[in-house]
């Protein structure tokens, strides 16, 4: 304490000292409006694919567990756990001829759109999933998975997870493993979603499907393609989980999306973020006033209470798939949209 240290001073160097907040000191940065110090941003596919390839040279399997790059929001402060958005990672990973990513399971959800490649699979507590171009896979919470490749050539997908979220919560908790999951005979689809059932003994348990192909989400695009459309998304359906009728996993929903030639959607803002994942086709988004133009293969990122529409300027369809983070915005009662004035 120097000379001139007065009492108001000396009062507030003795609650820090003594673990006092005072909450007139904290306020200032609040105000009617969720902010975010993340900005929206597009990862372009030829640079992640090449930086995806130099990764593959770079860095050998066995040493990296997972040979994943993350896409890391450029508003993010050093120090900050954050992925392309407050709560969602998003990221591309690689896998390479007869290399094999060892089984571990963790706290948080993950999802997996395939994006190129042939071969892969990935085995969630013991079923095996082929990967397919377009498939949408779930890893939900604490499920064992281990990816392997058995075919030719690169195979890339996008990660998508609620880790950062999680982190937040100092919960992100990992098991590993080194030896590969015993495969089960694979459980069929009408039992594993409740549409069959052995009638003696113990009914099995419903347990969600863990794969969606892309051609059954472009046929109910299809089929919805006449009707009007929404007003924010234009033709969008959302993955469901049809045992519980509720999005695929507690804290993610994930969507595919018709943008229609020639369609400008109208512009909105909502508390949950979102991460787009272009399929095919191209358009541009108009995010917080700015044009961002996109293509196959790309990966924008939108975080929370941006304002942002849709547009395809072409003659060809755009389809994007996404996921958000709504479900976990929804059930801490956060969530609030507001279309544009
Ligand atoms: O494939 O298991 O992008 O655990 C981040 C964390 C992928 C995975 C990620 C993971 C994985
Ligand atoms: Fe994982």
């Amino acid at each position: 304490m120097t000379a001139t240290t007065t009492d108001t001073e000396r009062f507030y160097a003795e609650l820090q000292e003594n673990h006092y907040s005072p909450l007139w000191q904290l306020m200032g940065g609040l105000g009617p409006e969720a902010k975010t110090n993340l900005v929206p941003h597009i990862w372009r596919y030829e640079q992640a694919r090449e930086l995806m390839m130099q990764a593959g040279e770079v860095v050998p399997l066995e040493d990296a567990l997972r040979r994943v790059l993350g896409f890391r929001n450029p508003g993010s402060r050093p120090d900050q756990r954050t992925g392309a958005t407050d709560s969602l990672w998003a990221a591309l990973q690689l896998v390479l001829p007869g290399e094999i990513a060892p089984p571990h399971r963790h706290t948080p959800s993950a999802l997996r759109f395939i994006v190129e490649g042939e071969g892969a699979y990935t085995v969630v507590n013991g079923q095996r999933v082929p990967m397919e171009v377009g498939d949408f896979l779930l890893t939900p919470a604490l499920h064992w998975h281990e990816h392997g490749h058995e075919g030719d050539g690169p195979m890339i997908w996008l990660d998508g997870l609620d880790s950062p979220l999680i982190s937040r919560l100092n919960q992100y908790i990992i098991d590993e493993e080194s030896d590969f999951q015993p495969v089960d005979k694979p459980m069929p689809a009408p039992y594993v979603q409740g549409m069959l059932a052995k009638t003696w003994g113990e009914p099995h348990a419903l347990t969600q499907p863990l794969v969606y192909k892309l051609a059954d989400a472009l046929e109910a695009l299809e089929y919805l393609r006449d009707l009007e459309g929404d007003p924010y998304d234009d033709i969008i359906v959302e993955y469901k989980n049809p045992t519980t009728g509720g999005p695929v996993m507690t804290t993610i929903s994930a969507y595919l999306q018709l943008i229609r030639p020639g369609v400008d959607t109208k512009s909105h803002r909502h508390t949950h973020s979102t991460v787009y994942h272009v399929v095919s086709g191209s358009g541009y988004s108009i995010v917080d006033g700015q044009k961002i133009e996109w293509t196959k293969g790309d990966t924008l990122a939108i975080p929370l209470w941006y304002e942002h529409s849709h547009h395809n300027d072409t003659t060809e369809d755009a389809v994007l798939f996404s996921y958000t983070d709504r479900p976990a915005i929804t059930a801490l009662g956060l969530w609030r949209e507001r279309g544009a004035a």
